[in-house]
C-alpha cells in the first residue's frame, strides 16, 4: 500500500496512518462508463477541491483535525473483475486495521468491489438518481448500472433520491421488499423514518453517487439526470443515518470533472467533511 502525506492529502490533513480513524482511498475506476467518460479523473479532482474549504464544517459546527489519512491513487488494469478485486482488498485492509474507509471515485461499480470486504450484516444506503438496477448491461455482469443489485446479492440496500429506472428494474425492488425513496419523497416524514426504523443500531455504509444531486449544483457527472435532490435534504439523511446507527464505511462516486466548473467536486469533498464531521460529533458525546 503506498502512502500520501501532506500537500497530496485530502483537507491537507497530515496524521499518520495509524492515528487516522480515516482513510480516504482514491479508486479511479473509468471502465464500463457508457455515456460521459473522465470519472478516472475524479478523485484527484475531489481531493484537490477539498483544499479550498475550511476544516471548520459549518453546517455541523464541528472542526476537523488529525482525522483522515490519504492513500495513492489505486492502480486498476482494464479489467474490471481484477479492479473489483484491488477495491475489496484495499478496503479490507482498512477493515482489518479498524478504520473507516473512504472510497473516492470513479465510476460507482466501485461500490459493489468495497461490499466485499464487509460482513454480510452491513446495511448499504445508495444516494442514487438511478436505481443501477440492471442486468447485465451491455452484457457485462458487472458495470455500473448493475451496482446495486450486484451489492444486494450480500447486503441489504436501500436506495435514496432514485429517478430514473426502467419498469424491469422497478418489479424487482418491489418483489425484493427493498426500501426505495424516490426524489419525490424525499421531504416526507415517513420516508426518512422508514430509513431510520430499517437501520436504527445497525452498521452502516454510505454509498453517494453524485448524480442524485440536482445537476445544477453537481454538474459534473457521468450521466446527468435532471430533478435531483438538494444539499440540505442530504445533510437531513446523514444526520438521521448516522445519529441512529455505526458508519463503518462511506464513497463518493461519479465525480467527472468538468475544465470551466469545479462545483461538483467541491461538493463532493463538502460531503465527505460533513460525514466525517456528523460522526465525529456523535461519538463525542
Ligand atoms: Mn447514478
Amino acid at each position: 500500500m503506498l502512502l500520501n502525506e501532506g500537500k497530496d492529502s485530502f483537507l491537507e490533513e497530515v496524521v499518520s496512518f495509524n492515528d487516522a480513524k480515516y482513510v480516504v482511498v482514491p479508486v479511479p475506476l473509468d471502465i464500463t462508463t457508457t455515456y460521459l467518460k473522465g470519472t478516472k479523473f475524479g478523485p484527484r479532482s475531489v481531493i484537490e477541491a477539498s483544499r479550498s474549504l475550511e476544516n471548520y464544517d459549518f453546517e455541523v459546527d464541528y472542526e476537523l483535525k488529525d482525522k483522515i489519512f490519504t492513500l495513492n491513487e489505486l492502480e486498476l488494469s482494464g479489467d474490471i473483475r481484477n479492479a473489483m478485486e484491488v477495491i475489496n482488498l484495499s478496503t479490507s485492509d482498512l477493515v482489518s486495521a479498524g478504520k473507516i474507509p473512504v472510497l473516492i471515485g470513479g465510476e460507482h461499480t466501485a461500490t459493489y468491489g468495497a461490499s466485499l470486504a464487509f460482513g454480510e450484516d452491513v446495511e448499504f444506503i445508495i444516494f442514487d438518481a438511478h436505481a443501477d438496477f440492471k442486468p447485465d448491461f451491455l452484457k457485462l455482469e458487472i458495470n455500473h448500472a448493475s451496482n446495486a443489485r450486484l451489492v444486494n446479492l450480500r447486503n441489504n440496500v436501500s436506495l435514496i433520491g432514485i429517478r430514473s429506472l426502467n419498469l424491469e428494474e422497478k418489479e424487482e425492488l418491489i418483489k425484493r421488499k427493498l426500501l426505495v425513496i424516490t426524489k419525490d419523497k424525499i421531504n416526507d416524514d415517513t420516508s426518512i423514518n422508514s430509513l431510520i426504523n430499517l437501520i436504527r443500531g445497525k452498521k452502516v455504509y454510505i454509498s453517494i453517487d453524485m448524480d442524485v444531486f440536482d445537476p445544477s449544483i453537481a454538474p459534473g457527472v457521468g450521466t446527468p439526470q435532471p430533478n435531483g435532490i438538494l444539499y440540505r435534504d442530504f445533510l437531513n439523511y446523514a444526520s438521521a443515518i448516522i445519529r441512529n446507527s455505526a458508519l463503518v464505511g462511506m464513497d463518493i462516486m461519479e465525480t467527472r470533472p468538468l475544465s470551466d466548473n469545479n462545483i461538483t467536486e467541491i461538493l463532493a469533498a463538502k460531503l465527505i467533511i460533513d460525514l466525517v464531521s456528523l460522526n465525529e460529533l456523535k461519538n463525542r458525546h
